[in-house]
């Protein structure tokens, strides 16, 4: 009975182009890498605006939804309270979306940005300063949130309002596809977003391994190398199939509440015994420049440096296109995630608590870890530039850790969170990738299915990090979601027709929260298109 729960086509559909996309990158590593980055650089340069203009659009359609009639309809039946308290939802919700790359990024992200800015600034000036507090926040911020939050709504709409079992991009589509989402068009669609899933993952792995073996090894005094890294993975992808293993209310959320207890202390720590005013102040700043620049920001395609009018620096492709990239891969699954545990919640409060949680947690980040590294460099206490360029960014992120007080401790507390946040990411990635290969899921994917794509996750990066070519998955996957932005619409207006549909046939609701009760609705349209018969039967006889 449990083979038939089980989408074979879905399942071995995304194993096959996984291992057709890692052979050639195994055989011809170079060649790969070569044709790999020509296709990243042509869609980044050709397509870039679409990525710009997708991220504006999402963020103004998320903001109409809440604000409309929709934003009432309630994710459950009537009178349902929400399913976890808002602190572990958020909580969830962010360790789920967030990976250990915050702790990276939101360390290091400034002095990239101080040594190549944006707007043709000169480098290093206080103007350049200004602004590479104010970028991570950016990249990180609402349009960002809103990328995840948007495949939420049908995903959410079908599971808990129109009570369909199933938590499948594909079906997210139907009121727009119709029949074809059960045929090869939705076998393609559920197949590109695991295969991005997986390549996107394989990014985070990429980053946050080499920064835990760095703190690993500036705790233990070994060296990084292969084997410490390789062990690593292991210890990491034992903790994050065990969570997966044990399931969404224990597992899952046990790690999330202490990922958000413990990362919490981490900034608490720092904001308290680092330069606290300088904190408050450059945050405060840089979300000013922030909401000041915010569409400058969100529409910048450096445009007259390909006809040569001056030198170009790349920077929308390398850095706000790139992200919004990476943060699309990742946006089916925390989109698949957030609907899952949204039960009993409104949209509005679900699309709004997403983004503004979202955003707030990384504000966090990069205000107080950020700033503090910042601060370091232009008190000279630490010239991590200078030390970045020389050893590079990982081993530049353990030593700023290192400049705090109580400082073996602090890197202690740092990667215990790397590891975590990594495990809290792939746990819900496992679960998601199970639920998306299986015809049905209620209450939870099967348990063997959750730890199959536990390990799946890992043996990739793993066999990759061995014989080179994680970067160049990382490119592909980001290259593969391409086609996303073309699912990301489809699930907005399935959304919007499937809740406009639902919406005009409850007459008489309550405007405090729309609850849609589809057998009432389906009886009333039957009895209405009876009547409508029997009216044409009389005006004929
Ligand atoms: N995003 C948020 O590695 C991670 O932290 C997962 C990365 C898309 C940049 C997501």
């Amino acid at each position: 009975m449990k083979k038939k729960l089980i989408d074979w086509p879905t399942f071995i559909g995304a194993f096959i182009l996984l291992i057709a996309v890692v052979i050639p990158l195994v055989i011809y590593p170079d060649a790969g890498k070569a044709f790999v980055n020509q296709a990243n650089a042509f869609v980044t340069s050709n397509f870039g605006v679409l990525y710009l203009v997708m991220g504006l659009l999402i963020f103004a359609f998320l903001i109409f939804v809440s604000f409309s009639d929709h934003g009432h309809i309630l994710l459950g039946d009537e009178g349902e309270r929400p399913e976890f308290n808002t602190f572990s939802w958020a909580a969830m919700l962010f360790a789920a979306g967030i990976g250990s790359s915050i702790l990276y990024w939101s360390v290091i992200e400034w002095a990239y940005y101080y040594q190549g800015p944006p707007f043709g600034i000169e480098p290093g000036s206080v103007e350049a300063i200004q602004w590479s507090t104010a970028y991570g926040i950016f990249h990180w911020g609402p349009i960002a949130w809103a990328i995840y939050t948007l495949p939420a709504l049908p995903i959410a709409y079908f599971y808990y309002v129109r009570k369909k079992p199933v938590l499948k991009i594909s079906e997210a589509c139907r009121p727009l596809l119709g029949r074809t989402v059960d045929g090869p068009i939705g076998h393609i669609i559920d197949v590109l977003f695991m295969f991005g899933l997986l390549g996107g993952a394989g990014t985070t792995l990429a980053l946050g391994t080499p920064m835990i073996a760095q703190g690993v090894s500036e705790l233990t005094g070994f060296e990084v190398n292969l084997t410490m890294k390789t062990i690593i993975l292991i210890v990491c992808t034992t903790i994050f199939a065990l969570s997966a293993y044990s399931g969404l209310r224990r597992g899952i959320k046990f790690l999330s509440d202490i990922n958000i207890w413990l990362a919490l202390f981490l900034l608490a720590f720092i904001f308290i015994f680092g330069p606290t005013r300088f904190l408050i102040e450059t945050t405060t700043n840089s979300v000013g420049i922030l909401m000041d620049n915010f569409f400058k920001m969100a529409t910048w395609t450096e445009p007259f440096g390909d006809i040569g009018a001056f030198e170009e620096t790349g920077f929308p492709e390398s850095w706000t296109i790139f992200y919004w990239a990476w943060w699309l891969v990742y946006a089916p699954f925390v989109g698949l995630f957030i609907a899952r545990i949204s039960r009993g919640r409104t949209i509005r409060q679900m699309v709004l608590g997403t983004m503004v949680y979202g955003t707030l947690g990384c504000v966090l980040f990069f205000g107080i870890m950020g700033n503090f590294g910042l601060y370091l460099q232009m008190t000279g206490a630490f010239d991590a530039i200078a030390f970045m360029n020389e050893n590079g960014a990982p081993a530049t992120i353990i030593e700023i850790i290192n400049q705090l007080p109580l400082s073996k401790f602090m890197v202690f507390i740092f990667t215990i969170l790397a590891i975590i946040f990594l495990a809290t990411t792939f746990d819900s990635s496992s679960y998601i990738l199970a639920a998306v290969v299986q015809r049905e899921v209620v209450d939870e994917p099967i348990r063997w299915n959750r730890l199959f794509w536990a390990f799946a996750l890992c043996i990739l990066p793993l066999t990759l990090m061995f014989l080179g070519g994680l970067g160049t998955l990382q490119t592909a996957s980001i290259v593969g979601g391409f086609p996303l932005i073309i699912i990301m619409f489809l699930l907005a207006v399935s959304f919007m027709k499937a809740s406009t549909e639902d919406i005009r046939a409850s007459e008489g609701y309550e405007p405090k929260t729309i609850h849609i009760n589809r057998r009432k609705i389906l009886e009333r349209i039957r009895k209405r298109r009876k009547r409508q018969e029997d009216e044409n039967q009389n005006n004929k006889s």
